[in-house]
């Protein structure tokens, strides 16, 4: 008889399982699906491990799992739980989610490009008021990280007419717009940049990389005026005080933030208040189990078909 497929185990902390659960169904008829509170610290033999934000001891528990396909793009809430070494470990790349987050970052830039929260704050204020408005032609978007999902907003962005540019970690040269690669780039990737849109992994080298320093070395004197900050990316890149207080000195004019230091954002936080923030519950890019799930089996069969893993992450890197 023929060894039968490994399981799949679904953890997923804060999401319900069930629709997920019911696509794997779908897509591997005949497979053994639980999710974590169904195997409890009883683990099948063989599994593959499907996980967003898993604790320690979900990572930990033996026997380990085959291959590990993170629910999303980014794979710091799985690094950060240790998973075992040795372990393959798939992110989410998907054209879906790709999809949903040019939307974002395309939406924000405009929003600031026309300045929304200004217009907003004067709307209920019953004030007749407009400002200045560059065109985007005379507006530079400043994308830290031209990885997926960087290369696609700035094809998003560039079709309306904004100047974009890059920085990235290594250097990526064959795009089609300016790049700029690691510490001796970013001063002048900066100083160009009216607005800055991250959408950095969180690793070792990024946590608390923005904040002050970055968002004084923006550019301020052109068309567009002081800078604007927005964060699709991670929220522990940014120095959140930091943050608070360029918004508040007017180093930022505003910001548009989907992920924070801590989430759910804690009620106390300041950023709530502060009418130039528009902030969305971390939702930039998310995306349905339809697309993610599909994604994460084919990932599964090429791992049990001895072939490379298409979305493999390098745990030394980080993403
Ligand atoms: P990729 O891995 O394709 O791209 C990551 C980019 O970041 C690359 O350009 C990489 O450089 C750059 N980078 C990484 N480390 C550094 C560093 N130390 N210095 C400079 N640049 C660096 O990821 P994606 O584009 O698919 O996703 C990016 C992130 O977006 C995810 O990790 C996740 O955190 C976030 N995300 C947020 C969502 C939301 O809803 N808010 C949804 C989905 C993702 P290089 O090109 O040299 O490798
Ligand atoms: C992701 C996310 O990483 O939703 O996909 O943040």
């Amino acid at each position: 008889m023929p060894e039968a497929k490994p399981a799949i185990v679904v953890a997923l902390t804060g999401w319900k399982a069930e629709p997920w659960v019911a696509r794997f169904r779908a897509l591997l008829p005949g497979r053994t699906i639980l999710t974590q509170a169904e195997c409890g610290a009883e683990r099948p033999a063989r599994y593959h491990l499907f996980c967003w934000k898993p604790s320690a001891e979900v990572l930990a528990a033996t026997p380990y799992p085959l291959l590990i396909a993170s629910a999303g793009a980014g794979v710091d809430h799985i690094l950060r739980a240790k998973p075992p070494a040795g372990v393959p470990i798939s992110r989410v790349v998907d054209p879906d989610l790709t999809g949903r987050m040019v939307e974002y970052v395309v939406l924000h830039a405009l929003m600031h490009l026309r300045r929304m929260p200004e217009a907003a704050m004067h709307q209920r204020a019953r004030r007749w008021k407009g400002s200045p408005m560059p065109a985007a032609r005379e507006v530079t978007v400043g994308l830290l990280g031209i990885g997926v999902l960087g290369q696609a907003a700035a094809a998003g962005l560039a079709a309306l007419g904004f100047r974009v540019i890059g920085w990235s970690r290594t250097a990526r040269g064959s795009l089609a717009f300016e790049t700029h690669a690691g510490e001796a780039g970013l001063g002048p990737f900066l100083a160009q940049t009216d607005i800055l849109v991250s959408l950095l992994p969180s690793t070792p080298e990024t946590r608390g990389l923005i904040g002050t320093t970055v968002f004084r070395a923006l550019h301020r004197d052109g068309a567009f005026g002081p800078p604007v900050f927005i964060n699709a990316g991670r929220g522990d890149t940014v120095r959140e005080d930091e943050l608070i207080v360029a918004l508040g000195d007017g180093t930022l004019r505003a910001a548009s933030l989907d992920v924070f230091t801590t989430e759910p954002l804690p009620e106390a936080s300041p950023l709530w208040g502060m009418e130039t923030v528009i902030l969305t519950p971390h939702n930039a890019a998310d995306s349905t189990p339809d697309a993610v799930v599909a994604g994460a089996v084919a990932e599964i069969h090429r791992f049990e078909a001895g072939l490379p893993l298409k979305n493999l992450i390098d745990p030394k890197r980080g993403y």
